[in-house]
C-alpha cells in the first residue's frame, strides 16, 4: 500500500518531521511517500495561506495519481483543499484535522484542540462546524505560537504547548486533546506521558485511517459531488489542467 502524505506548506524540515511520524506508525507493508508543494507559503496560518497552499496540494494529488498512490493525507490542520482533492481521485483523501477529530470521539466523549495562533483556532472552529464535531469539542485553545516556532530547537514551544494542554485537562472537562498543527506530530508521545491522558495528532491518525479504508476497499465516492470535475478548458497558468 502506498500512502502519499502531503505537507501543504513549503518548510522542508516540517515535511521531513511529518514523514518520519507517518513512517513510524505505518504498517510493515505500507510505503509512505512524502512531499510538499513546489511553491507556496512556508507556513499556513490564515485563510490566504490556505487558499494558496490548496493549489499546491492539488498539484501534489495530480502527481500522486500519475504514480498510482493508494491514499492521500493532507497534513495541515486546516485540511486545505480537502474536498477539491477528493474530486481528483478515487483513492481516499484524509485531512489531519478530520482524522484527529474522528479518533478523539472514539476514545473520549469530549475533547479540546490545542493549536498555534488564535486566528488558526478560529479556522479550526469552522472545521468543527463543517464536519459536525461541534458538540464533541469543548474548546479550541491557541498557544500563540507561530507555526515555524515549532521548528526552532532553541525555542520553548514544547513548554508553551504543555502548559496549554494542562489547562485544557484541568479546566475543560475533557477526556482527550487533539493537537492542532502538523508540526506538533513529534511531540505527541511526550505530551501523552506528561499529561496522562490521550493526546491525538492527525498525521498518525490519518495514516491508520487511510490504511483501514484501503484494506476495506473503500475509496472516495464518485457518485455525487466528489465525482471527477467536469472536463473543460482552463486558461492562463492553469491551461494544462484543462481539456
Ligand atoms: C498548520 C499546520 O498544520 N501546518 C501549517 O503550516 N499550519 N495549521 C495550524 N493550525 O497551525
Amino acid at each position: 500500500m502506498r500512502i502519499h502524505v502531503i505537507n501543504p506548506n513549503t518548510t522542508a524540515s516540517m515535511t521531513d518531521k511529518i514523514g518520519a511520524c507517518a513512517s513510524r506508525v505505518a504498517a510493515g507493508n505500507t510505503q509512505i511517500h512524502i512531499s510538499q508543494p513546489d511553491s507556496g507559503p512556508v507556513s499556513i496560518e490564515s485563510h490566504f495561506d490556505e487558499a494558496i497552499s490548496a493549489v499546491g496540494v492539488l498539484e501534489e494529488i495530480r502527481r500522486g495519481e500519475a504514480m498510482g498512490m493508494d491514499a492521500y493525507i493532507i497534513a495541515c490542520f486546516g485540511d486545505p483543499g480537502l474536498l477539491a482533492a477528493r474530486e481528483l481521485t478515487r483513492a481516499p483523501v484524509i485531512g489531519i484535522a478530520e482524522a484527529g477529530f474522528h479518533l478523539a470521539t472514539l476514545v473520549s466523549t469530549r475533547f479540546s484542540v490545542v493549536t498555534t495562533l488564535q486566528r488558526t483556532a478560529i479556522i479550526a472552529e469552522h472545521l468543527l462546524d463543517q464536519y459536525g464535531f461541534r458538540d464533541h469539542c469543548r474548546r479550541v485553545r491557541a498557544t500563540d505560537l507561530p507555526v515555524l516556532e515549532l521548528e526552532n530547537p532553541a525555542g520553548n514551544a514544547y513548554q508553551a504547548l504543555l502548559e496549554e494542554c494542562r489547562q485544557a485537562k484541568d479546566d475543560d472537562g475533557i477526556g482527550a486533546i487533539v493537537l492542532g498543527c502538523g508540526g506538533m506530530a513529534d511531540l505527541t508521545e511526550r505530551l501523552t506521558l506528561d499529561l496522562g491522558m490521550p493526546v491525538i495528532e492527525g498525521v498518525s491518525a490519518a495514516v491508520k485511517l487511510a490504511e483501514s479504508l484501503v484494506s476495506l476497499g473503500l475509496g472516495t465516492s464518485k457518485h455525487g459531488d466528489l465525482a471527477f470535475p467536469r472536463p473543460k478548458p482552463f486558461v492562463g497558468r492553469f491551461a494544462d489542467w484543462g481539456e
